[in-house]
């Protein structure tokens, strides 16, 4: 398609990674002051990344106030009628994963998306916001027991319940994790990356609920997890795919989604390969 042609070329001429460095990184007249109030500093991992205050995700009921680093992210598929939701957030901190936890009941999530290993060069990235397997951990009024997890070289799955212990409700819920991406870098081979975005759209066919998707910052590897997942869709509906657009809709709803040229690049390329190659198939062997 023309859309094809013109991502080739402006890849290869390097004009895809010019125009991706021009736009802004955060949308002008958006505010993020709900960020910077006294009370909810704590709860930023990083003092330059806050969510904007139109479309956070707000918390009900709660004594320690409604503040999470997270963003709703609508992702419309034009001519599909399908409309992919995601809430984008930070990775929890020792003191907000209590709220991380109460957001998943609030919000109905049943699937957890994690970009990040927990230290990476030595430094923390995110705290260890669930129990060990087989073991459980109460966050307030929510209980949580982690009934199995698999491991591979790169993706570690995890199944858990999530128990309401004042309604006695109890949901599943699915935790996929990327373990082999660094920050600010792109995984070391497309193929694992794509077979990762693959079971991920798998595991979302017919949710309704939105996907939580999360790394450290919840800005880099979460905006090229989207950006992906919503060029393959674009893709599966035979509609044009234009990145810079993707990437300008995206960060309309959360500031700075994808983080370096060499990430936009990356994902261009991933995009160039699924339209050549078709889709790459998940590997039988990693099947939980
Ligand atoms: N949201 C502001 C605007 O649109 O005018 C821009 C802005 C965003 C300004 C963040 C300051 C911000 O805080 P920080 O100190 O984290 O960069
Ligand atoms: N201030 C931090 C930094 O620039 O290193 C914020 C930051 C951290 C930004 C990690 C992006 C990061 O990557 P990701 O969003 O993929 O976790």
């Amino acid at each position: 398609s023309e859309s094809l042609l013109s991502l080739r070329e402006g890849v290869e001429s390097g004009a895809a990674v010019a125009q991706f460095e021009q736009l802004y990184r955060r949308k002008p007249g958006l505010t993020n002051q709900c960020a910077k109030v006294a009370d909810n500093l704590c709860k930023n991992r990083y003092r330059d990344i806050s969510p904007y205050d139109q479309t956070r995700v707000l918390l009900r009921n709660l004594p320690t106030g409604d503040y999470i680093n997270a963003n709703y992210i609508n992702m419309e598929i034009p001519g599909s009628g399908i409309v992919n939701r995601y809430i984008a957030a930070q990775g929890p901190l020792p003191n907000t994963c209590a709220d991380f936890w109460e957001m998943v009941w609030q919000q109905q999530i049943t699937l957890v998306v994690m970009l990040t290993a927990l230290v990476e060069r030595g430094r923390i990235k995110c705290h260890q916001y669930w129990p060990h397997l087989y073991e459980t951990t109460d966050f307030g009024t929510l209980q949580l027991t982690c009934l199995k997890e698999k491991e591979t070289r790169s993706f570690a799955f995890r199944e858990f319940t999530l128990v309401n212990m004042e309604t006695s409700e109890e949901r599943h819920i699915y935790q996929m994790q990327y373990i082999a991406w660094p920050d600010h870098g792109v995984p070391d081979d497309s193929s694992d990356f794509l077979d990762f975005v693959i079971r991920v759209r798998q595991k979302r066919v017919g949710m309704t609920e939105p996907t939580l998707v999360h790394c450290s910052a919840g800005i880099g590897r979460t905006g090229v997890l989207i950006l992906m997942e919503t060029a393959m869709c674009l893709i599966e509906s035979n509609q044009p795919v234009y990145p810079l657009d993707i990437v300008r809709q995206m960060r309309d709803q959360r500031a700075m989604l994808i983080q370096t040229s060499g990430q936009y690049k990356f994902v261009c390329e991933a995009i160039l390969r699924v339209y050549h190659e078709g889709f790459v198939k998940p590997l039988d062997d990693f099947r939980s």
